[in-house]
C-alpha cells in the first residue's frame, strides 16, 4: 500500500465534492453529473483549437490538453473534468506506431497477431514501463488540478481487452472478431499481450493519480462483445491487474468521500453493451460500475447491489425534443435512486453533432432535482 502525498487533491480540495462522495457511496444534496466525451467535437471552442492539429499531437501538448479539458467544465458546470487524452496515448508514448485517423479512430501500422509481434511489444519495455514516460500527461494533470480547485479531475485508461482489440484488428472493428479468435487459438500469445497491456495501463493510471487526478475510470468499451465465460477467464484478470497500482493507493486523513471506502482512490469501470457482464466487471475490483443506455439503472442495481452506479442517458435522446429528453433524464434519476449513490452520465459518449446547449440544460436539470 502506497500513501498519496498529503497535498493531493483527494486529501482536501476534492474529497467532499459530490462526485468523489458519490463514487465512495455517499449521496449529496444534488446528483453529480458529467458526460463521457464532454470535451471534443460538440464544442465550437474545441473545434477552433484543434484546427490543423492532429488528435495525438493535441493529446501530447500540455497547454492544449489543459484548455480542452477545462472547456466543458466552464461551459456546462459539470461536476468533474475528464482528462483530455485517448486510450491509445500510452501505446504511442511507448513507441507503438499508432495514429488517430479523423472520422475513423485509432489505426495501427502493424497489427499484432503472433508471438513475434507480442515479443516486439515486450522489447519496448525491457525494464518495465520507464519512469517519466508519461511526462506530457503528468504536466497537464498538474496544471489542471491547480486550475480546477474543488472540481475533481477523472483520469482514465483503456482496459487491456479494448486496447488489444485495436492492436489485433489494426483499427476499429464492429465485432472484434480477430481478437476473439486469437484469445482461443493462441491462448499463450493472448495472455502475454494482455499482461503487457495491463502493465502499461496500470502505469498510465498511476501516473495520472500521482499527478493529482481524483478518480480513475477504466474504459473497456468493447467488452460487451464477449461472452461472460470468455470475459471472466481471459479478460477480467488482466483488467484487475491494470487497476492494481491504483487500488494499492491510500488517501491519508481524508474526512469525507474517500474515507467512506477506506481511503481508496475511487475507480469506475465502464463498457458498452455489458448488461450481462456488470457483476463480473464489478468483481475485477472497482468502486463504481458505469452502465450503458441498454440496461435501466434499477435493473443494474439489482445485479450489483450496494454498488454506486454511473450512467445512463441514451445519447440518441440528446437530439430529441427537450420535453422528451427531460422526461428521460428524470426517469434515469428515479431509477438511479435504486443504487446507494448515482453519478448521472450518458450511456456512451457525446455524439459529435450534439447541440452543446442541450448538455448545459441537462446539468441544470440534474442539479435542480433534489437527490432522492
Ligand atoms: O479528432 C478528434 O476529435 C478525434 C475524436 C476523438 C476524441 C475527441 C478520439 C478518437 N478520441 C477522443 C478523446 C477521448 N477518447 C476521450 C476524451 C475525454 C472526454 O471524454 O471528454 C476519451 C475518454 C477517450 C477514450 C476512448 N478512445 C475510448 C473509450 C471511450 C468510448 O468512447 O468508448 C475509445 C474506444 C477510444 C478510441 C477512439 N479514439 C477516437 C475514436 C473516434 C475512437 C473510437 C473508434 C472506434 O469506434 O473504434
Amino acid at each position: 500500500v502506497t500513501l498519496l502525498p498529503a497535498d493531493h487533491p483527494l486529501t482536501g480540495a476534492t474529497a467532499s465534492s459530490p462526485l468523489v462522495r458519490a463514487y465512495s457511496g455517499e449521496r449529496s444534496p444534488t446528483t453529480p453529473v458529467w458526460f463521457m466525451r464532454q470535451a471534443g467535437r460538440s464544442l465550437p471552442e474545441y473545434r477552433a483549437l484543434r484546427t490543423g492539429i492532429r488528435m495525438l499531437e493535441a493529446c501530447l501538448d500540455p497547454d492544449l490538453v489543459t484548455e480542452i479539458t477545462l472547456q466543458p467544465v466552464r461551459r456546462h458546470g459539470v461536476d468533474a473534468a475528464i482528462f483530455f487524452s485517448d486510450i491509445v496515448v500510452p501505446l504511442r508514448l511507448i513507441g507503438v506506431d499508432v495514429d488517430i485517423v479523423p472520422g475513423k479512430g485509432p489505426v495501427l501500422a502493424h497489427p499484432v497477431r503472433t508471438a513475434a509481434d507480442v515479443a516486439a511489444l515486450r522489447a519496448l519495455t525491457p525494464d518495465g514501463v520507464p519512469a517519466g514516460l508519461f511526462e506530457p500527461v503528468t504536466t497537464a494533470v498538474g496544471r489542471l488540478v491547480g486550475e480546477l480547485g474543488s472540481t475533481p479531475l477523472i483520469g482514465f485508461a483503456g482496459a487491456p481487452f479494448t486496447l488489444a482489440a485495436y492492436l489485433v484488428e489494426g483499427g476499429p472493428s464492429k465485432d472484434q472478431l480477430a481478437a476473439r479468435t486469437l484469445m482461443h487459438s493462441e491462448p499463450e500469445v493472448w495472455a502475454d499481450l494482455m499482461s503487457w497491456l495491463a502493465e502499461l495501463t496500470g502505469a498510465f493510471l498511476l501516473a495520472q493519480i500521482s499527478a493529482g487526478a481524483s478518480a480513475a475510470q477504466l474504459f473497456d468499451s468493447w467488452a460487451g462483445g464477449l461472452s461472460l465465460a470468455d470475459y471472466t477467464a481471459l479478460v477480467a484478470p488482466h483488467s484487475s491487474a491494470a487497476l492494481a497500482p491504483v487500488r494499492d493507493l491510500r488517501v491519508p486523513g481524508a474526512s469525507t468521500g474517500v474515507a467512506a471506502n477506506g481511503g481508496r482512490v475511487p475507480t469506475v469501470h465502464f463498457g458498452v453493451g455489458t448488461g450481462h457482464l456488470l457483476g463480473a466487471m464489478h468483481d475485477v475490483g472497482v468502486d463504481v460500475v458505469g452502465v450503458d443506455y441498454r440496461t435501466p439503472l434499477d435493473a443494474a442495481a439489482a445485479v450489483v447491489p450496494g454498488v454506486p452506479l454511473q450512467g445512463n442517458v441514451d445519447p440518441a435522446l440528446l437530439a430529441a425534443p427537450w420535453p422528451v429528453l427531460k422526461a428521460h433524464v428524470h426517469d434515469v434519476l428515479a431509477r438511479g435512486a435504486a443504487a446507494p449513490a448515482h453519478v448521472l452520465n450518458l450511456g456512451h459518449g457525446v455524439p459529435p453533432d450534439t447541440d452543446p446547449e442541450v448538455l448545459t440544460r441537462i446539468v441544470e436539470t440534474v442539479h435542480a432535482a433534489a437527490d432522492r
